[in-house]
């Protein structure tokens, strides 16, 4: 099908509380949104790449070049029979820049699902339809107010509990959480804040029953990560270091983890996203969805994904009003039952507040 006309916009959007790990505070996310229209439909993408290049090096600047400037030129006008992406083959004049890459190729997704008339989740393979979701609590002022979040999170229905770490903020903080909860899902983010020789002091979280530690070491040791998790009872996770497929290969040779944790965003789209479902699900290592601080737009596209049969773990995925005022879409994201459930109406099936997105936009540009 062609592209006829593509749109990008930056939108502003206050978090309603900032967002702490070890690598950054975030509270003023910047949304990247990429619209393309062709065959009288509009597909969306979100560009998860932050404000600082704090999780990785794409910046919502460095990706709005490359949007504005490289792949959507070369996409506009042209005929795209397949959807970019699929099989793993990228056809990209971008090399690297894989959340860029991943906003055009979701929105050519969401796009060739409306044109079908099918929902993005039956499209990209799902076989499910309700998703289980949890959440990632930033870290907190104190140890009471962690202890507060927590509690509210698990009395909202949220199937497990991600809490940020850092070291000083890690054992003595978690026993207490433990404490109060004895038999709550927990689990760690490090956001690559420790190293090897902060082994001794990961090993005592072995005792806290915790469901994984993820990305304790810097993206990309894995042969470091192989050591810990030699070392550790508790599944390592990664995040920050699979960027492809053949990251989670070598990972997974290694025994660098036992859980993966797959954004598309971070590993270029879906195509690429159902390569390393296709790995893991093969050798039996569970998967979940992390999250970006998306809008409403990104996590349809990560509720999408999570219909896929090998994302048996809670993703971060939560709802609209966790992390926002009010959402770019409407209906705004709910859960229920510990779920969310992508609506039964064409691609994404939310309906971006296409009104509300230009009155926000700081900045917006037309490729046609
Ligand atoms: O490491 O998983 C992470 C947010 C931004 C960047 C990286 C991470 C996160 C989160 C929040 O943990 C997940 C979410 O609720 O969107
Ligand atoms: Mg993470």
């Amino acid at each position: 099908m062609q592209i006829e006309r593509a749109e990008v916009f930056l939108v502003p959007l206050r978090l309603r509380e900032p967002f702490e790990s070890s690598a950054a505070t975030v509270q003023d996310r910047i949304i990247v949104l990429v619209a393309l229209h062709g065959d009288g439909k509009t597909g969306w993408g979100e560009c998860v790449a932050g404000e600082t290049p704090h999780y990785s090096p794409e910046t919502t600047e460095t990706a709005w070049h490359v949007l504005t400037r490289l792949l959507l030129p070369a996409v506009v006008g042209r005929e795209h029979a397949g959807r970019p992406g699929v099989g793993g083959t990228v056809w990209t004049p971008a090399r690297g820049h894989p959340m860029a890459n991943a906003a055009v190729e979701m929105a050519v997704w969401d796009l060739q699902a409306k044109r079908d008339d099918v929902l993005l989740c039956t499209a990209i393979g799902g076989t499910r339809r309700a998703v289980p979701v949890g959440v990632s609590i930033g870290l907190q002022r104190n140890d009471k107010a962690l202890l507060e979040q927590v509690g509210s999170s698990l009395e909202e229905g949220y199937l497990r509990v991600k809490i940020k770490i850092r070291p000083g903020r890690d054992v003595g903080m978690l026993r207490s959480v433990r404490d109060r909860f004895p038999t709550a899902s927990l689990m760690v983010d490090a956001n690559s804040g420790y190293t090897i020789a902060d082994l001794e002091r990961l090993r005592e979280l072995d005792d806290l029953g915790l469901m994984m530690i993820e990305e304790p070491l810097a993206p990309g040791d894995f042969q470091g990560y192989a050591e810990l998790q030699a070392a550790l009872r508790t599944p390592v996770c990664l995040d920050e270091s699979i960027c492809s497929v053949v990251d989670a290969q070598r990972a997974l040779e290694l025994g660098s983890c036992r859980v993966i944790n797959v954004k598309p965003g971070r590993v270029g789209g879906f195509g690429e996203a159902r390569s390393i479902h296709e790995l893991c699900l093969g050798l039996g290592i569970p998967m979940w969805c992390g999250g970006m601080l998306e809008s409403g737009v990104g996590r349809a596209h990560n509720v999408a994904l999570s219909t896929l049969p090998g994302f048996t773990l809670p993703g971060d995925i939560s709802a609209s009003r966790r992390y926002w005022e009010r959402d770019l879409v409407y209906p705004e994201w709910e859960v229920t039952d510990g779920a969310l459930t992508p609506l039964e109406s064409p691609g994404i099936g939310v309906e971006p507040d296409r009104a509300r997105i230009e009155d926000l936009s700081v900045r917006r540009t037309e490729i046609a």
